[in-house]
């Protein structure tokens, strides 16, 4: 091999190698993440990936996901072309069609079905990706529809209602200053590793953790200092436990209660009444340990708190039980304290960069006034006081049954309708549907029920604004061309405004002009950020500063301005919901059929929802579905490793392999979502839902474990 043969094989970039390295992220998880990649590109293609060193997010380091991407954007079965399904919705069967005509159609009918059924009968959706967001929901508003939903229906937003309903404001750890973290559901090593890396930081200097988890993982075995393995779903209990022993112990900051809170008597009253051998029982976490806790939460300031965004709030008590946790930041006087956890305004898409763009106002400033009730705004009113987006867990009912008004056409950019609890059902609703297009850049079952399908491209083939903590910024350009005849989300969004007549200027503007406009008060300068290798820096004016009591002295976004432990907006929406964080059990507790508990989608580190399961490197780390249970639980039903077994509940079963781990608690039942084979929300009811946020019971649940022996039948 000569010596340029020898510089091209090892990758290294260069005018004569013809390596060129450009930069572009990783979108695969959420945008709280978005890591800078360095991506290798060679004729167009690329050919190696690593993280950015020295990025604010990521600092040279990829998860298992983000090393998986060019396995996933050179995936064999990508879309090039938009297609029109010719064959029975399901079957697969479509034909190509030019971009032109995808428009026209899609234009024709939606026209005609805001004439016939009315603009809100048209649902404007997104799956997963979230980049384009802002600029999807001021369409729908632009063509006169109010339903804009997303996964969010199911996805963080619940923990964030829980701080809207107590201040106002969605809070995060300040974790920098924090003496001691309350992790509340923590498996960051797996789900979010620079939350991780984090966490090890903050031991470094000397901060306490206490983790409240059921099961035994990287953040139990490196960095807690006490361990509450806490029965799932009971986390309320637990919460309200601690709060009574806090408040009797008087550690509670009684000063700061007077002057910032609204309620606290009838809450302690509340909390005071609760039981600690009762909760030790119910929580399955000793009365020692319990006390331990509260004496630790009590005693240490600052403190910041945390749920994880997968723990609680998939629980069907989870909006209250988050309530509860978040309640021990405010009656130990730590919430908008230093060390404690902080009113946080967006920066741009859900992360807190320390400036503002206001992108949320953009997507909602055109809404129309009068435009009636969002998806779900009904069944659960306090979602539809808190949040501007149709509860899409009430969507398939909606649409099916045409009640409050009839729901016909979708429009959705990434729908997987695996990802709602009773996935048939979710099928069912839109094989229902008059007309149905979905965005994606691989031909997923829920595409193919489609009628027409668009393609995408994937992060590396499009132009992206991203911010990060710090004030940091970035403008990403594509690192290669779009695969075959796809486009961005953006610009289909774009186009399709254009061709519906809307006159919105930032949507007929595009992506970019949507960021400039966004951008322009913040003071930085798309230009600027393209030209740097790395994210920049806002400028110091545009950073918010961090008063401390700053937000609360000037008055909290809730009807009295006050931190409300009981909610008068809860108050105000009838007798059938509860004002104060009270503790209610768990939808479907294990009973005699069902006698395990039933956890399904906690995070494993190889795949991500529906999208990596397809692709080879990423599932050879985990090559079949399959259910963690605890050791003893295998043994007691005769199951070994790598066994057969099936899981089966009153909702239904699938079979998986059987993997026994400690990581489980006893009686625990761990599976995770979104495989075609083994479809975990076939065993989650439609109707288990919070009756607060809307959110599926997704860790709500119970099941029977069989090992399946030879010849098919169940032991
Ligand atoms: N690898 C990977 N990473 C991901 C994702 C993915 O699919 N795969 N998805 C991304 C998305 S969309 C999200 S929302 C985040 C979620 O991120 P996380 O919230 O970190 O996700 P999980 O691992 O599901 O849950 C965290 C922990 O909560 C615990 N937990 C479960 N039930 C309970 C309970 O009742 N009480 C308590 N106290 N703890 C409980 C689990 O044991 C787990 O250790 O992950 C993101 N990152
Ligand atoms: N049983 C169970 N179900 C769950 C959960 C659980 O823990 N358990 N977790 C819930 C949570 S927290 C979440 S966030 C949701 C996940 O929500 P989903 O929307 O199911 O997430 P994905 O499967 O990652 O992505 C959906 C689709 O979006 C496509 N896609 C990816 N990027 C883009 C893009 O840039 N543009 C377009 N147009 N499409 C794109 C993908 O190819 C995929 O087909 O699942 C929820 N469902
Ligand atoms: S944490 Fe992993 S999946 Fe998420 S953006 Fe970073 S590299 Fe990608
Ligand atoms: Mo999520």
């Amino acid at each position: 091999m000569n010596e340029l043969d020898a510089r091209i094989k090892a990758k290294i970039p260069g005018p004569d190698t013809g390596i060129e390295v450009k930069k572009t992220m990783c979108d695969m998880c959420t945008p709280l993440c978005h890591c800078g990649i360095d991506a290798y590109v060679k004729d167009g293609r690329v050919i190696k990936i690593e993280g950015t060193k020295g990025h604010p997010m990521n600092n040279g380091v990829l998860c298992t996901k983000g090393a998986n991407n060019r396995a996933y954007i050179y995936r064999a079965d990508r879309l090039t072309t938009p297609l029109r399904r010719v064959g029975k919705r399901g079957s697969g069967e479509f034909e190509p069609i030019g971009w032109d005509e995808a428009y026209s159609e899609i234009t024709q009918k939606l026209l005609a079905a805001r004439e016939k059924t009315g603009a809100n009968s048209v649902m404007f959706y997104s799956g997963y990706g979230k980049w384009y967001r802002f600029m999807l929901q001021r369409m729908a508003h632009e063509f006169g529809s109010v339903n804009y939903g997303a996964e969010s229906s199911t996805c963080f937003t619940a923990n964030r209602m829980a701080w809207l309903t107590m201040t106002g404001k969605f809070a995060r750890p300040d974790m920098q200053s924090a003496k001691l973290f309350l992790a509340w559901g923590s498996a960051t090593h797996y789900s979010r590793f620079n939350v991780a890396n984090g966490i090890d930081d903050f031991k470094r200097r000397g901060g306490k953790v206490i983790l409240v988890d059921p099961r035994i993982t990287p953040t139990a075995q490196r960095s807690a200092d006490l361990h509450l393995r806490v029965k799932p779903g009971t986390d309320g209990l637990l919460a309200s436990c601690i709060a009574g022993l806090i408040i009797k112990s008087g550690w509670h900051d009684r000063e700061y209660i007077d002057k910032y809170v609204h309620g606290f008597e009838k809450y302690a009253q509340y909390v005071l009444s609760v039981d600690l051998p009762e909760t030790a029982r119910v929580t399955g976490v000793p009365a020692g340990l319990i006390e331990q806790a509260a004496r630790m939460i009590g005693t240490t300031r600052p403190m910041s708190v945390e749920n994880s965004p997968g723990s609680l709030i998939h629980q069907t008590n989870g909006y209250q039980s988050s309530r509860a946790v978040f309640a021990l930041s405010v009656i130990t006087g730590n919430y908008n304290n230093i060390g404690g956890n902080q009113p946080l305004d967006f920066g741009f898409c859900e992360q807190g960069a320390g400036f503002i763009t206001d992108d949320e106002e953009f997507a909602v400033e055109n809404a129309p006034a009068d435009f009636g009730e969002r998806v779900g705004a009904r069944r659960f009113p306090i979602w539809g006081a808190l949040i501007k987006q149709a509860q899409c867990c009430d969507l398939a009912r909606q649409i099916l049954e045409g009640t409050p008004y009839p729901v016909r056409c979708l429009v959705a950019h990434g729908m997987n309708y695996r990802m709602f609890p009773d996935s048939d059902y979710m099928r069912r609703a839109i094989e229902n549907l008059d007309f149905y297009v979905d965005v994606d850049l691989f031909m997923t079952d829920s595409a193919k029920l489609a009628d027409i399908v668009l393609p995408c491209v994937s992060s590396f083939e499009r132009e992206e604004f991203k911010v990060y903590p710090g004030g940091f910024a970035a403008y990403y350009t594509p690192a290669i061309e779009p695969h075959g005849d796809s486009r961005s989300d953006a610009r289909i969004i774009q186009e399709l405004s254009s061709r519906l007549g809307l006159e919105d200027e930032y949507l007929l503007g595009g992506y970019r002009k949507c960021i400039e406009h966004l951008i322009e008060k913040v003071g930085l300068d798309v230009d600027e950020m393209i030209n740097s290798d790395l994210p920049v820096k806002a400028p110091q004016e545009a950073m918010m500063k961090l008063v401390p009591r700053g937000y609360i002295d000037s008055g909290c976004a809730t009807k009295t301005g006050k931190i409300e432990l009981y909610s008068e907006l809860i108050a105000s929406c009838g007798d059938k919901y509860e004002p104060l964080p009270k503790y209610y059990t768990p939808a479907e507790l294990p009973n005699e059929h069902y006698p395990m508990t039933l956890m399904t989608g906690v995070r494993i580190p190889n795949a991500i929802h529906s999208r990596l399961h397809n692709v080879p490197w990423a599932r050879s780390l985990r090559p079949e579905p399959a259910a963690d249970i605890n050791p003893e639980d295998a043994a007691a039903l005769g199951i070994e490793r790598g066994d057969d077994i099936r899981i089966r509940n009153e909702h239904g079963e699938i079979t998986v392999k059987a993997n026994p781990t400690a990581m489980a608690g006893r009686g625990q039942v761990y599976i995770f979502h979104a495989y075609p084979e083994a479809d975990a929300a076939k065993l989650l009811g439609r109707n288990v839902l919070d009756e607060y946020s809307g959110f599926p019971g997704y860790l709500s649940g119970r099941c029977t474990v069989e090992k399946i022996v030879e010849g098919g039948a169940a032991k």
